[in-house]
């Protein structure tokens, strides 16, 4: 009776997934949306404000949030923090210049309360372009390895032919399972 009562439960249950996405400006964040809502490569500019869309993969909905990078609007990427389940961060893996900042702007939302409970997901994108950083090298920048108190992982991708997306998009659904 317990089984079927929450298979009923699941099967009615509409409950949507908020995820924001963030990373700095020009890391391809709005390429990823609509990539994940419409499944083809828009022409982008920089984003100011957010944009936001709904993305159903098996019944399970995620309310996703893609949130402008430029450093003027960084600082009120916090006001989208209530309720998030899942921070995407989104790596441009040819800028070695700003990864330090990448790692800055990381570590300080990781420390944010209202993040306490979200899992992360770090898309090293733009794996098309020569010579760029690999998934080790960012891990490594990044130093994935002390996270401890955030459920994370990191995945190489290229948002314009989606290569890569749809394993993180697997990983969350995985973490959502074991709840
Ligand atoms: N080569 C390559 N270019 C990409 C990739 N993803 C995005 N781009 C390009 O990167 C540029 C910036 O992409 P956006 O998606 O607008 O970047 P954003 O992170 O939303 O930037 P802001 O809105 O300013 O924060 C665009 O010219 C995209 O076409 C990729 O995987 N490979
Ligand atoms: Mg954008």
């Amino acid at each position: 009776m317990g089984i079927l009562l929450t298979r009923i439960w699941r099967l009615f249950n509409h409950q949507e997934h908020k995820v924001i996405i963030v990373g700095l400006d020009n890391a391809g964040k709005t390429t990823i949306l609509y990539q994940f809502s419409m499944n083809e490569v828009v022409h982008t500019s920089p984003t100011i404000g957010s944009n936001v869309e709904e993305i159903v993969i098996n019944n399970t909905r995620f309310l996703m949030w893609d949130i402008g990078g430029q450093e003027s609007l960084r600082s009120s990427w916090n006001t989208y923090y209530t309720n998030t389940e899942f921070v995407i961060v989104v790596v441009d893996s040819t800028d070695r210049e700003r990864i330090s900042v990448t790692r800055e702007e990381l570590y300080k939302m990781l420390a944010h309360e209202d993040l306490r409970k979200a899992g992360l997901l770090i898309f090293a994108n733009k794996q098309d372009v020569k010579e760029c950083m690999t998934v080790a090298e960012i891990s490594q920048f990044l130093k994935l390895t002390s996270i401890k108190d955030h459920q994370w992982h990191i995945q190489a991708c290229c948002a314009l032919t989606g290569e890569g997306l749809c394993q993180g998009l697997e990983w969350m659904m995985s973490r959502l399972k074991i709840r």
